[in-house]
């Protein structure tokens, strides 16, 4: 009976922390109004490396598509949609206010794009390493 409780106990915890490991790593864009994505709809992965890298650095999707980045490795990532300038100090991003991060240590971030066009986007920490990328939506 002991036993059984036990067993209980540390399902239980598990259960909770599966769930609010996912709740917290998630960040979702306040974008997309509904969050059942439309039919035919397809979610593409943009791995953020530890050698300061998008990966794919450019991406074609159709209208409708999300693209979730994910931060890989252990250094810490920010996705900002936008170009960059060069200062004094090397180079600067300009958001354009579509979408921005700020600094993640871990998990991801998704982004829905509803309209067609090219969206560059670039990592504020890391822009003088390169770490720049596109995305085409037809
Ligand atoms: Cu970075």
């Amino acid at each position: 009976m002991k036993r059984t409780v036990i067993v209980l106990n540390t399902v239980v915890l598990l259960i909770v922390f599966f769930f609010y490991g996912c709740g917290t790593a998630d960040q979702t864009n306040s974008d997309s109004e509904s969050s059942s994505p439309s039919p035919g709809a397809t979610t593409h992965i943009v791995k953020m490396t530890s050698n300061y890298e998008f990966v794919p650095s450019s991406l074609t999707i159709k209208q409708g598509d999300s693209v979730k980045w994910v931060v890989t490795g252990a250094k810490a990532h920010e996705v900002a949609s936008g170009t960059f300038i060069m200062t004094e100090d090397g180079k600067e991003g300009v958001p354009d206010g579509l979408w921005k991060t700020g600094k993640m240590a871990s998990g991801s971030f998704t982004y829905t794009f509803h309209s067609t066009g090219t969206f560059p986007y670039y990592c504020g920490a890391h822009l003088d390493q390169g770490m720049i990328g596109s995305i085409t939506v037809e």
